[in-house]
């Protein structure tokens, strides 16, 4: 009944690239979800699983962190909500046998498609130093392995411990104590390359770095605007809230240099109207140039000002420094933004007069915006125009970054940061008994760095695709190849295992979708989504393999390795590693007591539903602050300079793929099939560039070092803004410099790439 996996590598042979396709989900998106589920799990597992997918009794959707709708219809998952739960729960297995027949060398030149369809990894796995092949070893030896070396170390700050967005609330925070606890803060995540620049943005606005809506909010707003986001692919679940607004008057308006399918017309597959007729959700459709949002967003602020549309009550009350920024804005040039948003007057204040008539607007956006030099600049832009008319902290109006990960938002809520504030590590100190590192540690793009010099030496993940998922591919390659040691906590097979260190260790774990058994019986853990709602997943699945462990107890293990006791009452005895596996109750304790917001956690997440974490802009229009008040912000607009004969380029998602997960080879609402190795780009520029559609092209990245190269990208004609171009991550990540990075975020810049395209080698 299922498939077995793929023996060769497909490529690209039989690419096809066919029409652009405007309507999104619908009875199509039923039948490809369930016959990748089919073809990985068999029919009757299929049905099973996907019944229990963000029930209240079942297990949050490891797909987006989108949350669930307080009534939820029977199947409340999406499309490919349903190819992420089909990769977790396939029935395919990598053991032994697998890495007995694959050489290192081997696994490292095969396409990110082919490791992930291999299937589940089931047993630990070690690459001794010079060995050829990964072996199996035991948990005992794992662990005593990585605590001797680690405890080799010149210092604590020569390991870097970086976590995916996937890790449960519980497995985050017994990470980030062990972390803390062996004496650093070198905890970079996959935040750092996603919503970073919004948490550094609303931080310094408004006090927090979360959105600031709730689900209701959206159904009670007047005018949405959704920017740099493409939710029909990534957060499909969101057009349904989108189509619920709709009904009850909002009006949507889409800002993106592509004009993504879903926004435009959506069919509710859950609906059998939906099915059929489809709705149009989007309005209006700005077709943006890339990196030109920062200069919209002072354009609608400056026309506000000017139309003396702002909410003077507000402002006064709850606001600081709009003199300046009021003069800041006198000095915008039309020229400017014209030039950087490709937009016209018109169009641009067209959408300001609709903004002044709104009395609840919300901007929702996602990496479009988070993923440019200028993002954090441009996230405050937004926030800017929001304060002017007090569009925060009411019902139906708000600021909403759209999470990518299913807890990304979580594992920074428990300590997941480099640069968690001294209250954080002041409670975990007065809870744990021991003093935690001051000083700031490692993100992302740092932690690259330091691994080159020589600094970094051993690298440790809790899940995702550091190799794949971070910039400039190469450099990186040798980064990690450099290491001595390398250890990945991972359900699937990825990059990251074949490109390791001197010695390499692989640890498999249980996916969400799993039973997870501890001494205490069953456990459950918990999540919160991207509007801070907090609730349990409960996984049912058998483990993929009897020697898999959960995350929990693969940290507890590895922390009673790394801190042997040393007798009662010594700092290490202050932490019952053991006693947190068998029973994950006692980690909601510790959690309750030193993470803001958790008080009375074991009984508030098994409400139904769970619960909301504080939000003082939201719930009181608070805003804690440097100067106790929402702050407006100058940022003078930088437009970036393209040189004359090239293109700024954007690397994104394709419709089957979840980052470094590739689900299949078809784009399918962009009209690309069976292959990935395209690039999009406006038929007026390749006429003026001397480039046709169907021709074959190297990408070449132009930065201050010198140029990159990506070999062998398909020309797709596609309507994208002028000067534009697009192609998917992670095979064009080897053109994004790892110095070319967001200002205070130190977000890989993977949205604006200076490119020339040159015909390709045969
Ligand atoms: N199925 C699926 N779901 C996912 C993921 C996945 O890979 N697959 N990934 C998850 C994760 S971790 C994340 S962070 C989210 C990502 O969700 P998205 O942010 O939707 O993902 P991207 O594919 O990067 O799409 C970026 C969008 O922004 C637009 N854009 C790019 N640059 C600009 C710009 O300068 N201005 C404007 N206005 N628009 C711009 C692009 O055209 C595109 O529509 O999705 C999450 N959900
Ligand atoms: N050029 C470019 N680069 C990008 C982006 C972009 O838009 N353009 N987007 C960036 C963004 S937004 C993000 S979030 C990052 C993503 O970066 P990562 O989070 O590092 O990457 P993923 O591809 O999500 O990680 C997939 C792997 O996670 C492991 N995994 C899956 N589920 C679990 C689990 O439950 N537990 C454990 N322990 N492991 C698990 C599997 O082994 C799988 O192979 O990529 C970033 N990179
Ligand atoms: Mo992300």
């Amino acid at each position: 009944m299922t498939r077995p996996p793929p023996t060769d590598d497909p490529g690209d042979a039989g690419l096809e690239v066919g029409e652009q396709k405007h309507a999104a989900a619908g009875l199509r998106a039923v039948t490809t979800a369930l016959s990748m589920s089919a073809e990985q799990m068999g029919v009757r597992r299929t049905a099973l699983t996907l019944a229990r997918v963000n029930q209240k009794h079942g297990f949050d959707c490891p797909g987006c962190a989108w949350p669930d709708p307080e009534h939820r219809s029977v199947a409340e998952f999406c499309e490919n909500g349903a190819k992420a739960v089909a990769e977790e729960a396939t029935l395919r297995r990598v053991g032994r046998d697998f890495f007995a027949a694959h050489p290192i060398s081997d696994l490292a030149g095969r396409s990110d498609f082919w490791l992930g369809q291999q299937g589940r990894l089931v047993e630990p796995m070690y690459r001794a130093p010079g060995a050829s092949h990964y072996t199996p070893i035991g948990w005992d030896d794992a662990f005593e392995l990585i605590a001797d070396r680690l405890r080799a170390l010149p210092g604590p700050d020569s390991a870097s411990f970086y976590t995916s967005g996937r890790a449960s609330n519980e497995a985050a925070f017994l990470y980030q104590l062990l972390v803390r606890r062996f004496g650093t803060n070198n905890l970079p995540d996959c935040s750092n390359m996603c919503h970073e620049s919004s948490g550094a943005a609303l931080s310094h606005s408004i006090g927090i770095g979360k959105g600031s809506v709730h689900l209701e909010d959206l159904y009670a707003a007047d005018l949405i605007l959704v920017v740099g986001q493409n939710p029909g692919t990534n957060h499909p679940r969101m057009l349904s809230a989108l189509e619920k607004a709709k009904k009850n008057g909002a009006h949507i308006v889409t800002i993106n240099p592509l004009d993504e399918a879903g926004l435009r017309r959506f069919r509710n597959p859950q609906s059998p109207i939906g099915m059929v007729a489809g709705t149009e959700l989007a309005d209006e459709f700005l077709q943006i140039r890339l990196s030109g949002d920062q200069a919209l967003f002072a354009a609608l602020a400056k026309l506000t000002v000017e139309a003396g549309a702002v909410d003077a009550a507000f402002l006064d009350q709850h606001c600081s420094e709009y003199e300046e920024y009021a003069a800041h804005l006198a000095t915008l040039d039309w020229e400017d933004v014209l030039a950087a948003t490709g937009l016209t007057r018109a169009e641009i204040e067209h959408l300001a007069r609709r903004y002044r008539d709104s009395e609840r607007v919300i901007v929702c956006w996602a990496m479009g915006l988070t993923q440019h030099r200028d993002a954090v600049a441009t996230i405050q832009e937004i926030t800017n125009l929001m304060l002017l008319r007090g569009n925060i902290g009411k019902p139906g109006a708000g600021l909403c970054p759209v999470r990518g990960h299913s807890n990304v938002q979580g594992d920074r809520t428990m300590g997941i940061w480099e640069k968690m504030p001294s209250s954080f590590t002041d409670a975990l100190a007065a809870e744990f008994g021991f003093t935690p590192p001051a000083e700031h540690g490692l993100d992302a793009v740092d932690t690259i760095r330091a691994m080159r010099d020589g600094r970094v030496r051993a690298f440790v993940a809790l899940g995702g695709n550091f190799v794949a998922a971070t910039p400039d591919t190469d450099a990186t390659t040798a980064a990690m190849g450099s290491l001595d040691l390398t250890v990945q906590v991972s359900t699937k097979l990825n990059r990251s295992h074949a490109i390791c260190g001197t010695e390499a260790l692989i640890l498999p774990c249980l996916g969400r979708t799993e039973r997870d058994q501890q001494a205490s019986g069953p456990q459950v853990v918990s999540v919160e989504d991207s509007m801070g709602m907090v609730h349990v997943s409960r996984g049912r699945l058998d483990p993929p393999g009897a020697a898999v462990l959960s995350e929990v107890a693969v940290i507890t293990r590895l922390a009673e390795a790394l801190f042997p006791s040393t007798g009662s009452g010594q700092a290490a005895g202050r932490i019952d590693w053991p006693g947190l596996r068998g029973d994950y109750d006692r980690i909601r304790d510790h959690i309750s007591r030193v993470v803001p917001g958790f008080e009375d956690f074991n009984a508030r997440v098994h409400e139904p539903g769970g619960f909301a974490l504080p939000h003082p802009p939201r719930d009181r229009r608070e805003f804690p602050t440097a100067t106790g008040k929402a702050r407006f912000t100058v940022n003078p607009l930088a437009t970036l300079a393209v040189p004359e004969g090239h293109l700024l380029l954007q690397t994104l998602r394709s419709h089957d793929q979840f980052n470094t997960t590739i689900y299949g080879l078809d784009d399918r609402y962009r009209g690309i099939k069976a292959g990935r190795r395209v690039v999009f780009v406006n038929p007026a520029d390749l006429d003026a560039l001397g480039f046709a559609d169907g021709q074959y092209v190297d990408l070449v990245s132009v930065w201050s070092d010198g140029d990159r190269r990506a070999a062998g990208f398909r020309v797709v004609a596609y309507a994208t803004a002028r000067g534009c171009a697009a192609a998917y991550f992670p095979e064009t990540n080897v053109l994004v410099p790892l110095d070319a990075v967001a200002h205070t975020s130190n977000t890989p810049a993977s949205k604006s790439v200076v490119i020339r395209l040159e015909a390709a080698q045969p």
